[in-house]
């Protein structure tokens, strides 16, 4: 019954073209060729949100993501071999009912060909518009739990894979869930680095450093807007956060400049790659040798409480299995921020009406609102911060990383505007201030050879080359001449190690090593620090001021521990050290 993957590859897109006319999807196609049970169990129905049965039957025919990236690797992008933790099931592109959608598309502008393609839209109903759904919800209320746990964690980010691992080292049984198709949320996306002072990392680097600094640039960044209780929290924890995932298998070695920071404690892996997907990647691989309970396609959308206020349990709707519930002692909200639902964001700030955004798409604020309902109490949520570098071309986040290593900003006219390492808010705001409200990031190769992450953007096709300046400015549309005498002052501060134009506080490298880059950035919405207002030990505070007992919540989600503005590489220490201390203490919770 099974196709051998090899036979599929040969004949598949002459099988495709032929039978295009007569089916308008994948369904259509394999019911066709082999029948329903080709994909589907002899119910016909799926019999869990991960679909793996479906995903397994893809695989048992056309190969694993892996293989397939081979089968794929002469694409000029090869798509499956994605910066993606995990191995995304083939089911988060191909769908077979409807019209098939590049996930990538939800964030990035490229044209990949996908079969039976659509373009990408999804209406996703808001927390509100599902409670309207009485009726069904009721009726899976009525029933008994179709899951009983310790813990339930909600996103399968940073702050949630961490604390499902923390909960589970400390005794608890757990269950994560995450409404998307792919695991990850942003964290997966993290570029830069994750801010830790007085770690073994940078002790080998020689740098210098003092926890205490760490608060002083975290407050000041965060115009003392902070709950300077969660920022003890944050940067005492921060080495120790680095530690606990070295202990568990990352690569953090690497250690760079961000905007804001006194000194280098932005981590990353060795050569400059991601450090989000690496950081993923290692929880998830740390969650599945423990065997926690993952659930896709599963959204949280109620708090269940008993008579005395305390959690009892998560309703949850699975994309493919309905509503259902789990019978839980405590919930950990770690559902991110709300960065790409730009209705939510301009009503708080109209500034950023109709902007892009860097998020993947489930950040839309749902975990808001399913706390706001269990009557939690939010704090600081006008605070949304823009990240200065959106890649015009393609829509990529370009890592403020590429200037910490030694690009500088210019615009049109060829002229630097601001200090490039200045916090984002700054950097940003001088951006758009610029003519067409863009500017360019220009580098020479040697700052290329200094960071992975460039390499992903120089093969995307996004960042014009060329082997002088003058030829530079005419492919990207920047005066040239004047490009050469900027890159020529600037070079003169390197040598001096003193910026006389704007006190940039990093000078690491000149830019004299042919060839040239030039990378036109816009800013986008990028961080909501705002959110659920916790306490140090991140339990949810109440809007009667009192902790809800058994919910915790950890990560993007929460308020006050970036103030008003949030330093690079800030966000990957907050939810790998909150989401710790919110699965030790929901664990410590329930008795273990
Ligand atoms: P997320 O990682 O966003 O995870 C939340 C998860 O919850 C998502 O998967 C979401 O789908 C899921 N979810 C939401 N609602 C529900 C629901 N109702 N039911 C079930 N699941 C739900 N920070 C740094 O410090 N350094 C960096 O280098 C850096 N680079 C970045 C680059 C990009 C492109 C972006 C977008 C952000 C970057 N950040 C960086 C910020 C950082 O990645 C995020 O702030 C952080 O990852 C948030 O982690 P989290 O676990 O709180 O949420
Ligand atoms: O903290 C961030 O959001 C960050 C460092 C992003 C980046 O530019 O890489």
């Amino acid at each position: 019954m099974k196709l051998k993957h090899s036979l599929l590859v040969a004949g598949i897109v002459a099988a495709l073209s032929q039978t295009v006319a007569a089916n308008d999807n994948l369904a259509g196609l394999h019911a066709d060729m082999l029948g329903c049970d080709a994909c589907h169990s002899a119910s016909m129905q799926p019999q869990d949100d991960n679909l793996s049965i479906e995903n397994g039957n893809c695989a048992d025919c056309h190969g694993d993501i892996h293989e397939v990236a081979e089968l794929t690797a002469s694409a000029h992008v090869n798509v499956h071999a994605s910066h993606f933790p995990g191995e995304p099931a083939c089911t988060s592109c191909h769908q077979a009912h409807q019209p098939s959608v590049n996930y990538c598309d939800a964030c990035h502008s490229f044209d990949f060909d996908l079969p039976f393609a659509g373009k990408w839209q999804r209406h996703e109903p808001s927390i509100a518009e599902l409670a309207k759904e009485q009726a069904d919800r009721s009726a899976a209320l009525a029933l008994a739990p179709r899951a009983t746990t310790d813990i339930v964690v909600v996103g399968s980010g940073g702050a949630g894979f961490s604390a499902a691992v923390a909960a589970h080292d400390a005794g608890a049984k757990v269950i994560l869930i995450e409404k998307e198709p792919v695991i990850g949320g942003n964290a997966k996306l993290a570029a830069g680095g994750m801010n830790a002072a007085e770690s073994a990392s940078q002790a080998a680097l020689g740098i210098k450093d003092d926890v205490e600094i760490m608060i002083k640039d975290t407050m000041k960044g965060g115009y003392d807007k902070n709950d300077p209780a969660l920022v003890d929290v944050l940067a005492q924890n921060s080495a120790g956060s680095v530690a606990w995932l070295t202990a568990m298998g990352a690569d953090l070695k690497d250690v760079g400049r961000m905007g804001g920071a006194s000194v280098n404690r932005s981590h990353r892996p060795t050569g400059g790659a991601g450090v989000g997907a690496h950081v993923v990647q290692v929880l998830l691989d740390n969650a599945v040798e423990r065997n926690i309970d993952m659930r896709l396609n599963t959204r949280a959308v109620e708090i269940l409480k008993d008579d005395n206020g305390a959690v009892r349990g998560l309703l949850v709707k699975g994309a493919h299995t309905g509503y259902y519930w789990i019978s839980a002692k405590s919930v950990i909200l770690a559902t991110g921020g709300f960065a790409k639902n730009n209705d939510r964001v301009a009503a708080l700030d109209p500034k950023l009406k109709g902007f892009m955004a860097t998020n993947h798409p489930g950040a839309t604020g749902d975990g808001l609102d399913v706390a706001a309902n269990a009557d939690a109490a939010m704090r600081d949520l006008q605070y949304i911060q823009a990240h200065p570098t959106h890649s015009v071309k393609g829509g990529v986040m370009i890592t403020e990383a590429v200037r910490g290593n030694g690009a500088i900003l210019v615009n049109r006219e060829g002229q630097r505007f601001v200090n490039e390492i200045t916090t984002r808010d700054r950097a940003a705001a001088a951006i758009l201030q610029q003519s067409q409200g863009s500017a360019f990031l220009v580098f020479d190769h040697a700052v290329r050879k200094s960071l992975k992450k460039i390499e992903g953007y120089v093969e995307l096709g996004i960042v014009p080359v060329a082997d002088d300046l003058v030829a530079l400015g005419a492919k990207a549309g920047i005066d040239g001449a004047a490009l050469s005498q900027t890159i020529n002052s600037y070079n003169g501060y390197v040598a001096e190690g003193k910026d006389a134009q704007f006190e940039r506080q990093n000078l690491p490298r000149p830019l004299t090593q042919g060839p040239f880059y030039a990378l036109e950035v816009t800013p986008a919405v990028h961080h909501t620090m705002g959110g659920i207002a916790i306490d140090a030990s991140t339990a949810v505070q109440g809007t009667d001021g009192k902790a809800i007992a058994g919910l915790y919540a950890a990560g993007e989600v929460t308020g006050g521990v970036h103030g008003a503005n949030r330093l690079g590489g800030n966000a990957i220490s907050d939810i790998v050290t909150f989401g710790r201390v919110a699965g030790e203490q929901a664990a410590k919770y329930i008795g273990k």
